[in-house]
């Protein structure tokens, strides 16, 4: 009857919802124990910040349309790969391929894609690490392997594409090609102070190196 058809209809979204907010939970515990475990062992922590969010029924009803997809729970849990999404913020470009490392060896989680926009910017100048992975998540009666996608950037990065983002939105996709100039000079910026950064906190780490065998010979060890 129509009125059953419409309790498993709603069941269904019901399910479809909640599965992209476990997936959501399972990945920031991750996260969560990795900076843990980091801070606890190497006194350092690779992490800035992570925000996670379930992509909003309208944006991905947008994505249905763009990508021409059939409207039905199937077809967009298959194709639409970022519903939930995860964006983690480092300090150093090493910290995040040594990050984007430490999920991809976890034994539950199955990497999909990995896209490098940080060795291969985008024309515009974004960089980012994108990371699409699967994850179970476990359920009453079944289990439930999740997309979700997990973006990595340095601060610069981070700063960079947020400002970017509201460009865009604010000119409605159509950005005048003197300010597109100036986006791209900023992404080379951005790029130049990750580098800048990265070979400090090298030079410092070295340093630290060499006063702990110090330290080391002070105990007679
Ligand atoms: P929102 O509002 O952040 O959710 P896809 O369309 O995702 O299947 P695509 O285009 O290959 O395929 O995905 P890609 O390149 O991995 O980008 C996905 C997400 O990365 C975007 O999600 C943005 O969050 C971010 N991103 C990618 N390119 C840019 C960029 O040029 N500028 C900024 N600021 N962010 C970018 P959404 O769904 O587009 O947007």
């Amino acid at each position: 009857s129509d009125m059953q058809q419409m309790k498993a209809l709603k069941t269904d979204l019901i399910r479809f919802m909640v599965s992209y907010k476990f997936a959501l939970q399972e990945v920031n515990t991750k996260l969560d124990i990795l900076k843990q475990e980091f801070q606890y062992i190497h006194d350092y922590n690779p992490i800035e910040h992570v925000k996670s969010r379930v992509k909003s029924p309208e944006s991905i009803l947008r994505k249905v349309h763009h990508k021409g997809l059939d409207l039905n729970l199937t077809a967009i849990k298959e194709n639409i790969r970022d519903i939930a999404g995860v964006r983690v913020t480092c300090s150093f470009i090493s910290d995040i391929y040594e990050l984007s490392k430490m999920i991809q060896k976890q034994k539950d989680i199955t990497v999909i894609e990995c896209k490098d926009y940080i060795k291969n910017p985008k024309p515009n100048g974004y960089r980012s690490l994108h990371l699409i992975i699967q994850i179970p998540i476990f359920m009453s009666d079944r289990e439930e392997n999740i997309y979700v996608e997990i973006q990595i950037r340095t601060i610069a990065m981070d700063f960079w594409a947020s400002l970017e983002h509201k460009i865009y939105y604010k000119y409605d996709k159509e950005v005048p090609a003197t300010m597109l100039q100036e986006l791209k000079d900023a992404a080379e910026t951005a790029k130049n102070l990750d580098e800048k950064m990265e070979s400090i906190h090298k030079e410092v780490n070295q340093y630290k190196e060499i006063s702990s065998e110090e330290d080391l010979q002070e105990l007679d060890i």
